[in-house]
């Protein structure tokens, strides 16, 4: 695993030496938005505008700020409107390749043989991390954002002219309070599973797994009383969390030391997430076999032997009985 300093790749682990032995997320850089009539969005250029088949979604499987975004293609009826490729698994000293392997096809745009090289093509002096998901314009042949958060709020609505959908999972009236649980889950949950795997010293351990664990309790309360997060309406927030409890077991539990507890002994939270996992097309976003194979075989610091555990067996499809 690396980065690219000025348009060049560079072999480095992340640094916590000069964070006290904490992880920290670095920002993403493109930040451009698609729009209905391609003016600009909340930051970036003008010049995006939706339309059918201009687009590419590069992806990982494994990865739970990528799986947003692929929610959201199939969620808004995109999946013929975005076509969509998977980096192979194992990231390594090179970062995420186009190695195929059944799942990941290989880059059908350029034939690419890392996801570095979309960056360098994107921006020839780019410095920084080459991350997943990435928004290509195939038009300008450059990168349209590669910040998750943002990209699922493009797909929510910008096409809907194109596809017909209205659904909206980031309703106005609902933002401030859809923001506030998002700050929360985001810090002690989606980021808190990094924060306690990645860290190298154990006060940074503990300062990220304790409250990932109040976290989880009050979501478990929280979910005894509404069937989503915010109620009845299902949201960004609902899926934002989603994609850290599918991988809370196979991976977060035993690779990231997240074992206070496992998703399963939370009543409530184990049955919303097999609800949500239920819903059309949401379970061929799920790729178990790339989840747990990408994290264990990756990570070299943390499992130097790259060996893959067996992981328990989850029935997903196990009747729910929410609602
Ligand atoms: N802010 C980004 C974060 C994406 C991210 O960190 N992706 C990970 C995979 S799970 C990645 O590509 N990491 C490679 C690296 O940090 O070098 C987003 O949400 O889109």
């Amino acid at each position: 695993m690396g980065l690219l300093v000025d348009g060049k790749w560079v072999d480095q682990w992340y640094d916590t030496k000069s964070s006290g032995g904490k992880f920290v997320r670095s920002a993403a850089q493109f930040r451009n938005w698609i729009t209905a009539d391609g003016s600009a969005g909340e930051s970036g250029k003008a010049g995006f505008k939706a339309e059918s088949g201009r687009y590419h979604l590069y992806v990982s499987m494994a990865c739970p700020w990528a799986h947003r975004t692929l929610i959201f293609r199939t969620l808004k009826g995109l999946t013929e409107h975005i076509d969509v490729s998977a980096v192979h698994p194992d990231m390594l000293d090179q970062g995420w390749t186009f190695e195929k392997d059944g799942v990941a096809q290989g880059d059908p745009l350029y034939g690419s043989k890392f996801s570095h090289n979309l960056y360098t093509r994107a921006d020839p002096t780019y410095s920084g991390r080459v991350t997943v998901p990435i928004l290509w314009d195939k038009e300008q042949e450059t990168i349209v954002s590669n910040e998750s958060s943002e990209i699922i709020r493009m797909f929510n609505s910008a096409f809907d002219g194109i596809t017909g959908s209205t659904d909206d999972y980031w309703p106005a009236e609902m933002r401030d309070a859809i923001e506030e649980v998002n700050a929360r889950i985001y810090d002690t949950l989606n980021n808190g599973v990094y924060k306690s795997g990645f860290a190298t010293t154990q006060a940074a351990y503990d300062a990220a797994v304790h409250p990932l664990f109040d976290t989880l309790d009050w979501l478990e309360t929280r979910l005894a009383n509404n069937r989503y997060l915010m109620g009845d309406r299902l949201t960004e927030a609902d899926w934002r969390l989603f994609t850290t409890l599918i991988r809370f077991d196979p991976v977060y539990h035993l690779h990231f030391k997240c074992n206070r507890k496992r998703l399963i002994d939370y009543p409530n939270l184990w049955a919303y997430t097999r609800e949500l996992y239920q819903m059309p097309g949401v379970a061929e976003t799920v790729d178990m076999g790339h989840i747990v194979r990408h994290y264990h075989y990756s990570h070299e610091s943390i499992n130097p032997h790259r060996i893959v555990p067996i992981n328990p067996v989850l029935d997903y499809l196990e009747p729910h009985g929410r609602g």
